[in-house]
């Protein structure tokens, strides 16, 4: 993935803490339940998926009515398999379900109904007409720790005090920058971390703390 892509997802992340916790409760109002047939599963199967991990995945999508499709990964984004933090609403609810506890390598088609995809309205733009119960087959190549993951913080907390100093993330930022190898100008650098801190930095202290940054809910934690 490209580290713009990625930095989106980093900044995103950042975002989507709200929406996510407010999301949860919607889920008993609805017996509907999505389908997952396992096409093909690797000899080594891990790691498996888990909320908060960084996926990288091809799909496609169809209708169930007419078995039209109406989405292809593969013609998108020149033919890259999508980037997305599973578990926290990048995708719609019925993918985030579908794709726990699979492996890179692993295909699966799904069957998601419209109370976890695009519901009564369903979604103009995306060629989706109301009430549809959707199909995808999916292939997953990767499963990373997501932007939002106690390793991540730990990786940028580096004198481990627990809370992350503008140094520590700007540093952590060059590192991302270096790895993608792309050049870019230091202000944006800039805008990037200040940005950071004004959805982060609650209290304003100047350092982002464990409870701000607000790590994924891991098993671990
Ligand atoms: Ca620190
Ligand atoms: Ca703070």
């Amino acid at each position: 993935m490209t580290f713009g892509v990625r930095f989106v997802f980093f900044l995103q992340a950042f975002c989507l803490l709200t929406i996510h916790t407010h999301g949860q409760k919607k889920e008993d109002a609805t017996a509907e339940e999505v389908k997952i047939e396992v096409l093909h599963v690797p000899k080594e199967c891990k790691p498996k998926s888990k909320k908060g991990d960084l996926l990288n995945a091809h799909y496609d999508g169809y209708l169930a009515g007419d078995g039209s499709k109406f989405y292809c990964s593969r013609t998108q984004n020149e033919g890259h398999p999508k980037w997305f933090v599973l578990g926290v609403g990048q995708v719609i609810k019925g993918l985030d379900i579908a794709m726990t506890n699979m492996c890179p390598g692993e295909k699966r088609k799904v069957t998601i109904p419209p109370s976890l995809a695009y519901g009564k309205e369903g979604y103009a733009q995306g060629n989706i007409p109301p009430n549809a119960t959707l199909i995808f087959e999916i292939e997953l190549y990767a499963v990373t720790k997501g932007p939002r993951s106690v390793e991540a913080f730990t990786q940028i907390d580096m004198d481990s005090d627990k809370k992350l100093s503008r140094d520590e993330l700007s540093h952590y930022l060059k590192q991302e920058f270096e790895r993608d190898g792309k050049k870019r100008d230091a202000s944006v650098h800039g805008s990037i971390l200040a940005d950071i801190f004004k959805k982060n930095d609650h209290d304003g202290d100047g350092f982002i703390s464990a409870t701000e940054y607000n790590v994924y809910q891991h098993d671990e934690l």
